[in-house]
C-alpha cells in the first residue's frame, strides 16, 4: 500500500489519544520532540492541532500539499494547518454550517503564520473565478498593511502582532470567497511612546524612514536616520538580516497592498502624513517657564508638526501646555507644568496612532465587504479566524496582561461551553451512555473579573470615576476589602499568611487563573484604564486639516456635554463578550500553536519551555477530555458511503436502515465492543486506531479494484 502521504507514524504518534500515557506531560511533549527534530511540526489531539513553530522554512505548504489535503477526511493524512482548514472548509460549503478557527499560543509560537496559512489554503482551495480573484487579493494583502501598523519587534518575536485579530471570510453561493470582514482588539498603543530594550516602535516607522524616497521624505521633513526620533531611538534601531525586518522593501510591500486595497492615494498620502506627525510630535519637548509653567521649545519638531497636519502653530503650542475644564458649562483654562505637558504630548500620540489604526482597519473592511451585505448575514457561509495573544506570564504583569489573560478565560469559558457542553450534550441527545469528564469550569474567574458591580472591573471603573483621591492604591484597597473571601482572589494583608507576604507586594494582587496563577501590579491602572485626553488636544485636532484626523477627531467629542465614555477596559469587556457571541455562533477548531524556544532559532526544542506551555494551553485536559470520550463520529449515511465496499453484504448498496449496514461492516472488522457506541443517527468511534484500521481497509481495498481494473485493461 501507498504510505507516501498515509505515513502517519513516520515520528511519534501523529493524534496524542494514541499515547499509551495519556496523562503524563512527559510522554505528550516527549512526542512532539521526536516529531519536531523530523521536521513534522504539526500533532492532533482528537481534531485539535497543535502546531510547534519550526523557525525555518519547511516544504510543506506548496501548491501540490494544499491538493493533497483538499476534499480529505481529517485521518487520511498527516495533521496540517491545511487539514484543519479544509474541514472547516468542506462543513462550511457542503453542510451549511458556518466555522470559525480559534488560534491560541504565546507570542512567538506561530499563531499569526498559520492564520495566513490558512487564508492561503481558502484562497486556493476555492478554485478560480475570474469575477472574485481580486477579492482574494484584497484578502490576502490585508496582512502587510495591518502588519506594518500593528506589528512590532519584541524581545519575544521579531514581527509581533501587538493587537488581536479576527477575521470573517464570506463565501457565495458557490463556495467561492467573496468577501470579509475584521475586528481589532486592543492595540498596545503605549509601544508608541516608549519601548523596552532591544524591543521596536511599530513597523510603519522604520519601514517609512528606510523605504520612503528622498522626496516623500522631504515633504514629511524626515530625516532617514532612526536616532533622530526620540519615539523610535529607545529601543532597538540595529538593522537585521530578518526579512520581517527588512523596512526598505516591506515598506513597497505595504504601498503596493495600500493600492491592491484600493485605498485612494490621497488618503496614503494623508495616513503618511500621520505617521511622521507622530514622529515629530515625539521630539516636541518643553521647558520650565514662570511660575513653573510649562513652555514648549519652538524647535523643528513642532513647525513640522503644524505644519503637515495644517493646524495653526499656536494652537499646537497652547494645546499642549493648557488643559480647559468644562465646570458646568464655565470653561476654565489652567497652565500645565512640564511634566503634565510630557503627558499630554504622549497621551496624543497614543490616541491619534491608535485611532489611526481603527480607522485603518475600517477602511480595509470598506474594500472587502462583500457587495451584498445583507444576503450574507442570512446564510452560513462564513468563516472566522481568530488570531489573539494567548495567555502571559511576565516577571511583572501589569494592565494589559490583565486584559489579555481575561481574553484568554473568555475563550477558555466559551471552549468550555462549545466543546465539554455540547459534547456531553450530544451523547444524550444520541443516547449514549457516558461518565461525564470532570473538569474545572472558570466560569468563577470570569465572574471574579467582569460580575457587574463587584467584580474587578467595576471596582476599576469606579475608582476611575470617583473624584478626589483616587489612586492605584485605593483602588487596590478596595478589591482587598471587597474580594477578600474570593477563593482565587489572593493578596497580602497582615493577615495573609506568612508565605503570601512574601510572594505577593503590597502593590500586588494575585490572581488565581485558569492556567495558573498571576500577580498583577496596580501601578498605572487608573490612568491606562481612564485613557484621558484633554480636551484641547482634541480641539486642536479636529481643527487639522488633514482629513483623516479631522474626521478621527470630531468636535461633538468636546463640544456636546456627552455621557462620559467607557473607559479603556469596559470598552474591551464588551468587545469581547460581542466577538464571544459571534464565536459561540459558530463551530470551532482549535489550533494551539507552541513555541520551541526563546531564541526564535530552528531544530532547537526546549522541553521545559514547552511544558510550560502544554500547562498554559491546557492541553493535558484537552487530551483527557478526548481520551474519555468518543473521538470521531460519523453520521450513519456517511460512514456507509465511504465504507459500503467493505462488506459484500452493503456493497455496492445497502438496502436496509444504514444503521445496521454499519453494524454489518463493524462486524466484519471485527470491531471490539468497547470500541464503538451506536447511537440515534451516527456511529461514535472511542479512538484513532479503529478509525485507521477501517480507513486502510478501504485504501487497501480501492488499491486493490484499482489495480484490477488496470490489469483488465492491459489485458484488452
Ligand atoms: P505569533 O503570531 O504567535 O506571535 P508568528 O506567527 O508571528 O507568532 O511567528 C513568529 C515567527 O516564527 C515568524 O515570523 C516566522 O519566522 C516563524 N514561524 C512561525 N510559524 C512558522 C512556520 N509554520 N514555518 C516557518 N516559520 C514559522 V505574537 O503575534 O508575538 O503573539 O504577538
Ligand atoms: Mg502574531
Amino acid at each position: 500500500m501507498e504510505r507516501e502521504i498515509y505515513d502517519r507514524d513516520r515520528a511519534g504518534v501523529s493524534d496524542a489519544v494514541l499515547l499509551e500515557d495519556y496523562t503524563s506531560d512527559d510522554v505528550f511533549i516527549a512526542n512532539l520532540q521526536k516529531r519536531f527534530h523530523e521536521n513534522i511540526i504539526y500533532t492532533y489531539i482528537g481534531q485539535v492541532l497543535v502546531s510547534v513553530n519550526p523557525y525555518k522554512e519547511l516544504p510543506i505548504y506548496s501548491e501540490q500539499d494544499i491538493q493533497t489535503y483538499r476534499k480529505k477526511y481529517f485521518f487520511e493524512n498527516p495533521p496540517h494547518v491545511f487539514a484543519t482548514s479544509d474541514n472547516a472548509f468542506r462543513l462550511l460549503i457542503e453542510e451549511n454550517r458556518s466555522q470559525c478557527i480559534l488560534i491560541s499560543g504565546e507570542s512567538g509560537s506561530g499563531k499569526t503564520e498559520n492564520s495566513k496559512k490558512i487564508l492561503q489554503y481558502i484562497a486556493a482551495a476555492s478554485g478560480h473565478v475570474e469575477s472574485v480573484e481580486s477579492v482574494k487579493d484584497k484578502l490576502l494583502q490585508t496582512n502587510p498593511i495591518l502588519e506594518a501598523f500593528g506589528n512590532a519587534k519584541t524581545n519575544r518575536n521579531n514581527n509581533s502582532s501587538r493587537f488581536g485579530k479576527y477575521m470573517d471570510i464570506n463565501f457565495n453561493w458557490q463556495g467561492v470567497p467573496d468577501g470579509g470582514d475584521i475586528l481589532n482588539y486592543l492595540l498596545e498603543k503605549s509601544r508608541i511612546v516608549h519601548q523596552n530594550a532591544n524591543e521596536r516602535n511599530f513597523h510603519i516607522f522604520y519601514q517609512l524612514l528606510s523605504g520612503g524616497d528622498e522626496q516623500l521624505l522631504e515633504k514629511l521633513h524626515l530625516k532617514r536616520n532612526f536616532a533622530d526620533y526620540s519615539y523610535i531611538s529607545g529601543g532597538d534601531i540595529l538593522p537585521s538580516t530578518d526579512k520581517n525586518l527588512d523596512d526598505a522593501n516591506n515598506f513597497k510591500v505595504v504601498m503596493n497592498a495600500m493600492n491592491t486595497i484600493e485605498i485612494p492615494k490621497e488618503e496614503q498620502d494623508e495616513l503618511l502624513d500621520i505617521v511622521a506627525s507622530v514622529l515629530h510630535l515625539g521630539n516636541i519637548t518643553f521647558g520650565v517657564g514662570e511660575k513653573g509653567h510649562s513652555t514648549v521649545y519652538e524647535n523643528e519638531a513642532v513647525h513640522a508638526f503644524a505644519n503637515i497636519l495644517g493646524i495653526e502653530f499656536d494652537q499646537v503650542k497652547k494645546c499642549l501646555t493648557h488643559r480647559t475644564i468644562d465646570a458646568h458649562g464655565d470653561l476654565v483654562t489652567s497652565p500645565l507644568n512640564r511634566d503634565q505637558s510630557f503627558y499630554a504630548r504622549d497621551a496624543l500620540a497614543k490616541a491619534m496612532y491608535a485611532r489611526v489604526f481603527d480607522w485603518l482597519v475600517e477602511t480595509i473592511n470598506k474594500s472587502i465587504h462583500t457587495p451584498t451585505s445583507t444576503s450574507r448575514v442570512k446564510t452560513n457561509h462564513v468563516l472566522g479566524v481568530l488570531d489573539i495573544y494567548g495567555f502571559e506570564v511576565f516577571e511583572t504583569n501589569t494592565y494589559e496582561q490583565l486584559c489579555i489573560n481575561f481574553c484568554n478565560e473568555k475563550l477558555q469559558q466559551l471552549f468550555i461551553e462549545l466543546t465539554l457542553k455540547q459534547e456531553q450534550e450530544e451523547y444524550l441527545k444520541e443516547g449514549i451512555e457516558w461518565t461525564p469528564v470532570e473538569y474545572f469550569n472558570n466560569k468563577i474567574i470570569c465572574d471574579l473579573i467582569e460580575e457587574k458591580h463587584v467584580g474587578i472591573i467595576s471596582l476599576l471603573d469606579e475608582e476611575c470615576l470617583r473624584p478626589g483621591d483616587a489612586t492605584d492604591l485605593t483602588f487596590l484597597e478596595k478589591m482587598n476589602e471587597r474580594l477578600a473571601s474570593h477563593p482565587h482572589y489572593i493578596f497580602n494583608s497582615s493577615r495573609a499568611s506568612l508565605v503570601i507576604q512574601k510572594l505577593v507586594h503590597r502593590d500586588e494582587f494575585q490572581l488565581r487563573h485558569y492556567a495558573g496563577d498571576v500577580k498583577y501590579n496596580v501601578d498605572g491602572f487608573l490612568d491606562k484604564n481612564s485613557d484621558l485626553l484633554f480636551r484641547d488636544l482634541k480641539e486642536a485636532m479636529s481643527a487639522s486639516k488633514n482629513s483623516i484626523i479631522k474626521l478621527l477627531f470630531p468636535s461633538s467629542e468636546f463640544l456636546l456635554s456627552r455621557k462620559r465614555p467607557d473607559t479603556a477596559i469596559t470598552q474591551f469587556k464588551n468587545s469581547l463578550n460581542n466577538l464571544m457571541q459571534i464565536l459561540a455562533s459558530k463551530e470551532p477548531s482549535y489550533i494551539r500553536c507552541i513555541k520551541p524556544n526563546q531564541l526564535q532559532t530552528s531544530d532547537n526544542f526546549d522541553f521545559e519551555l514547552v511544558r510550560h506551555q502544554v500547562k498554559y494551553l491546557g492541553l493535558m485536559e484537552n487530551l483527557r477530555v478526548r481520551r474519555a470520550g468518543f473521538a470521531y463520529r460519523r453520521t450513519y449515511d456517511a460512514f456507509l458511503e465511504r465504507y459500503k465496499c467493505l462488506s459484500k453484504q452493503t456493497w455496492p448498496n445497502f438496502k436496509g436502515n444504514p444503521r445496521d449496514g454499519v453494524q454489518i461492516i463493524a462486524n466484519e472488522l471485527n470491531y471490539g465492543a468497547d470500541d464503538y457506541r451506536m447511537g440515534k443517527t451516527k456511529v461514535f468511534i472511542r479512538l484513532p486506531q479503529t478509525l485507521f484500521m477501517t480507513e486502510d481497509a478501504f485504501q487497501l481495498k480501492k488499491n486493490y479494484v484499482a489495480s484490477i481494473i488496470q490489469a483488465r485493461w492491459k489485458g484488452k
